[in-house]
């Protein structure tokens, strides 16, 4: 069953106009907020209005694959540090502007339903995001963002735009996903073992990776890679996390570790430990052009598995 009555605010008219019995459900969040609650086969996902960011991802078995810091809350005018937050229409720091946010602008701007649909196998709604009408940039008017999620045995998330205009559009993006590990210190990335990365920590120097990368200080890489998937190995947890992705030519891999959890100020006591960001992306090296009328599309897949 699928329903696009236009768009709606409000938990009580969303339930009307989006809700799927036993699939998707709108809730306060505890974080203040709205929340899609997403179920399905047992699994369970939530995903915040505010951003379209996926604040939570329980597979059918074991625990939450994102993590959110303890310190997070909804509607205080700052990204949600944790889930999957939405790095749109730049990755990192604004291409030329020092006083715009960094990674863009629709991390804290309030998303509108606008899709959900339920089956007997899976769960899935639709958000977009409204260009705000009072910036003036080259993007204003011209340009369409919408996420959907979807959940069966694992959680897909889709990040279109879509090209208003009748001009190519540069774009670079980030589905900035926060994902949960045991202890850092025994948490292995993998699959990105020969590609070249951009170290950031160290005058964005060219490096190759060998290996699987591990942790014992900040790490801060955009690796030029096309694909299909990374992972993390969790010893702490005897959990493997599978990401494969689509229409993504980067990987950033991050972990602030003590000083600049610090300086971060909302990690959360002893929060670098037990998180790791693998991030499906088209940035550093990387420009994607939208061309006029067309649509850009990049998703990300997470699975868990249990060893
Ligand atoms: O993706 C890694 C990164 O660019 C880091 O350099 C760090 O800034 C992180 O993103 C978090 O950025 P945020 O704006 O969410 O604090």
């Amino acid at each position: 069953m699928t329903s696009s009555a236009g768009t709606s605010t409000g938990i009580d008219r969303l339930n009307a106009d989006f809700g799927r019995p036993g699939a998707v459900r709108f809730a306060d969040s505890p974080l203040g907020g709205i929340v899609a609650e997403l179920t399905a086969g047992g699994a369970r996902a939530v995903v915040a209005l505010q951003g379209g960011q996926v604040l939570s991802y329980v597979p059918a078995a074991g625990r939450d694959v994102l993590w959110v810091s303890p310190l997070a809350r909804l509607g205080t005018g700052k990204a949600v540090r944790g889930g999957i937050p939405v790095c749109w229409p730049w990755f990192g720091p604004h291409p030329s502007n020092p006083s715009e946010p960094a990674h863009g602008f629709v991390r804290t701007v309030a998303w509108t339903v606008t899709g959900s649909t339920s089956t007997a196998e899976a769960a899935r709604v639709v958000l977009t995001c409204p260009y705000p009408q009072d910036r003036r940039d080259a993007w204003a008017g011209k340009a369409e963002l919408a996420l959907e999620a979807s959940l069966a045995d694992q959680l897909t998330v889709r990040l279109a735009t879509r090209n208003l205009s009748n001009e190519a559009l540069p774009l670079t993006e980030a589905l900035h996903t926060y994902l949960a590990v045991g202890d850092i210190a025994a948490a292995t990335v993998g699959g990105l073992e020969g590609l070249d990365y951009i170290d950031k920590l160290d005058r964005n120097m060219v490096k190759q990776q060998a290996g699987g990368i591990r942790f014992a200080a900040e790490v801060d890489r955009i690796y030029a890679d096309p694909g299909p998937a990374a992972n993390v190995v969790d010893e702490a947890w005897g959990r493997r996390i599978v990401l494969s992705k689509t229409s993504s030519a980067s990987t950033v891999v991050w972990n602030p570790w003590i000083a600049k959890s610090e300086r971060l100020g909302d990690m959360g006591p002893d929060g670098y430990r037990r998180m790791v960001c693998v991030e499906t992306a088209n940035c550093g090296d990387v420009l994607v052009t939208v061309p006029p009328g067309g649509t850009h599309e990049m998703t990300v897949t997470l699975a868990a598995e249990h060893f």
